[in-house]
């Protein structure tokens, strides 16, 4: 039997998939409301595939509740933000979930940390805690990206790093319950900075794309066109432009190296430098397309998209946050949005229908790219513009950035 601490966006799915493939699984989190929503039978994000997913672990026998079992197996999955001052990993969830299961666990058991740890987290702030107990500590780092996270589950390799290989193996095992790809056994600190440098590497080369995205307007040249050419050759891969890099992950993890090794990590804190400064970009596009076409009103400046990223409902550390908190200090107030993947009101000025929200603006900001506008560019008919993601047919009074 296993135990899955903290039901979030990855302990969820893994608690699901694993229940679907023969395992007992106690989903655990400390959120009552998030349990009581799931015993209810809804699951508490929207992702495609998983309410199926959620449907058949509940039939093979998956329960949730707020407090950890005895068990011989903990699979921890809890929020390892960053301290937004040091730039350093804030490990008050990750420790507190530890002490937690040491209260409850079998004699032997062994902890698998699945929250993304800077390097060396685990010798620092782990170690001590099951000093002198008989207790295994493995790393295995989630890998799956929002948006297709049932599917990577089943397709991403995996990493396990561990001190004992018995306890790897066991692990092991239980991945390839519902695993098809390679599964790399490793040491921990090997398995902690993997990760890192996986999302590091992302971030860079959006970095890069969004530099181009700059240079391009300067030269007057047509970045995507440009990026999809170079992207021909074998060995090119650049990835899109947009108004920002958001999300829990991405825009996080750099910071842990920036944190951890500042004079070491001098590329990777600038990548970091140039997509949070893309908001800020977007807003001077703003500004120079409405000085284009006579534009005075800001009121009448509407925002599409207020998630992370297209078609999640995940809207942590994302672009038009980060946008709002730039006029919120500016102006005391923030503009107009929509977002048709949030049923909650995030802010006073964020419109629950669409069409009133397009009544209501002249300029639209296509911050996101999500199915709904995609599927209907129509709707932006008779508007201006500014197309961030480029996600709409070029043309008429669109403009990129
Ligand atoms: N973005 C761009 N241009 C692109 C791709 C993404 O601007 O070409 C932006 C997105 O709009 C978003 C941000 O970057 O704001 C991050 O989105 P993402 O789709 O790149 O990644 P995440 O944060 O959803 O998930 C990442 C994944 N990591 C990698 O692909 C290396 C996922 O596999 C990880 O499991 C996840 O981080 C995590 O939890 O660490």
């Amino acid at each position: 039997m296993v135990n899955i601490v903290g039901l979030g966006y990855i302990g969820l799915p893994t608690a699901l998939i694993m229940a679907c493939n023969g395992t007992q699984v106690v989903g655990v989190d400390k959120n009552a409301a998030i349990i009581e929503k799931l015993n209810n039978g809804e699951v508490t994000f929207q992702e495609e595939g998983l309410e199926g997913l959620f449907e058949k672990a509940v039939e093979a026998g998956i329960t949730f509740q707020t407090q950890l079992t005895k068990s011989h197996m903990y699979i921890i999955a809890v929020p390892t933000p960053f301290d937004k001052a040091s730039k350093r990993i804030d490990v008050s969830y990750l420790v507190g979930a530890i002490r937690e299961v040491l209260m409850v666990c079998q004699e032997g058991a062994t902890i698998v940390i699945e929250s993304t740890v800077s390097p060396g987290t685990i010798d620092k702030y782990v170690r001590k805690e099951v000093e002198g107990k008989n207790v295994q500590i493995v790393h295995a780092p989630e890998r799956i990206i929002p948006g297709n996270m049932v599917k990577e589950l089943i397709h991403n390799a995996r990493i396990i790093g561990a001190d004992d290989i018995q306890a790897a193996q066991e692990v092991k095992k239980l991945y390839e319950s519902f695993c098809v790809a390679e599964i790399v056994i490793t040491d921990i600190r090997s398995a902690e900075m993997s990760k890192v440098v996986e999302n590091t590497f992302r971030d860079i080369n959006i970095a890069f794309a969004n530099e181009l995205a700059k240079i391009c307007r300067a030269g007057d040249m047509d970045v995507y066109e440009i990026i999809r050419i170079a992207n021909m050759h074998p060995r090119v891969n650049i990835l899109q432009p947009g108004p920002g890099v958001g999300g829990h992950c991405i825009s996080v993890d750099p910071w842990f190296l920036v944190g951890d090794f500042p004079q070491l990590s001098l590329l990777i804190h600038e990548a970091r430098k140039i997509n949070d400064s893309m908001p800020v970009y977007i807003l001077e596009r703003i500004e120079s397309i409405m000085n284009e076409n006579g534009l005075t009103d800001i009121s009448r400046i509407g925002f599409y998209g207020i998630t992370y990223k297209e078609d999640v409902d995940d809207y942590r550390e994302s672009p038009t946050l980060q946008l709002f908190e730039i006029v919120k200090t500016a102006l005391g107030n923030t503009p107009k949005c929509y977002d048709p993947m949030l049923n909650n009101m995030l802010y006073d000025s964020q419109y629950e229908s669409y069409e009133a929200f397009l009544r209501d603006v002249d300029l639209v900001v296509v911050m996101v790219g999500h199915s709904h506008i995609r599927r209907n560019p129509g709707s932006l008919k008779g508007k201006i513009v500014l197309d961030t993601r480029n996600c709409l047919v070029q043309g008429g009074n669109t403009y990129f950035i």
